[in-house]
């Protein structure tokens, strides 16, 4: 992300990607993206990584699209939490899933601990410059990348955007929200994973596709 450049809306942003996911996708969502995603309403097979450790949603996806390779496991993560587990990249591309999508919500800020700047935005670099995630998807080796600023374009592309061969990784700019707070917890952790993973074996039981 610029300063000062362009950015959607994150609440744009995650409605563009509710309205074409599939009903047999997984998606996962962490911080202020898992926030938005529960308001925007979460599905049966999706996990708002709420407690989290930061930096664990891009390879909880990846264990999830290696067990589960009939169905899309979809991420969205922030720039904070990508930072803390840059290795996780070269992870997912070393198993090289064609069914994990990567979504990196950009805020340049760690929104909902109050909106610190990330060590890779242009709000903590004395030079103003920002970390090239774009750059770093595609050096470790992402099958599809892609980056959007608007949430216009994204919106017009996410179905193709999803549909592309993956591993893919997807860079969204996004605004962050002032004084907005952090997500709530929709349930003991531990006992959602569970559920998640009935709700999996459930779904691999049912005839056919379960999306329109
Ligand atoms: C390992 C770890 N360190 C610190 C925290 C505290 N913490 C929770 S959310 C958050 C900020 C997350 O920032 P980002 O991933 O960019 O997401 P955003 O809030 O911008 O949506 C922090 C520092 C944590 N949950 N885990």
């Amino acid at each position: 992300m610029r300063d000062g450049a362009e950015r959607m809306e994150q609440m744009d942003a995650l409605r563009a990607l509710h309205a074409a996911r599939r009903a047999d996708d997984v998606v996962i969502t962490s911080m202020g993206a898992a926030r938005d995603w529960m308001v925007l309403g979460a599905g049966p097979l999706d996990l708002p990584l709420v407690p989290s450790s930061m930096g664990t949603a891009p390879t909880i996806g990846l264990g999830l699209a290696l067990a589960q390779p009939a169905r899309r496991v979809i991420v969205v993560n922030g720039d904070g939490a990508m930072l803390m587990n840059l290795g996780s990249l070269v992870t997912i591309t070393a198993a090289a899933p064609a069914n994990l999508i990567l979504i990196l919500a950009d805020n340049g800020v760690y929104e909902v601990t109050d909106a610190q700047p990330t060590p890779g935005s242009p709000g903590a670099r004395a030079d103003g410059t920002s970390v090239d995630f774009e750059a770093i998807a595609r050096a470790c080796g992402f099958r599809s990348v892609f980056h959007f600023r608007d949430a216009e374009r994204w919106a017009t592309d996410v179905v193709r955007v999803l549909d592309a061969t993956g591993p893919t990784f997807v860079l969204l700019d996004v605004g962050s929200v002032p004084g907005s707070t952090g997500p709530r917890s929709p349930g003991p952790a531990a006992a959602r994973a569970v559920e998640l993973r009935r709700q999996l074996s459930a779904a691999a039981k049912l005839p056919g596709p379960t999306h329109p």
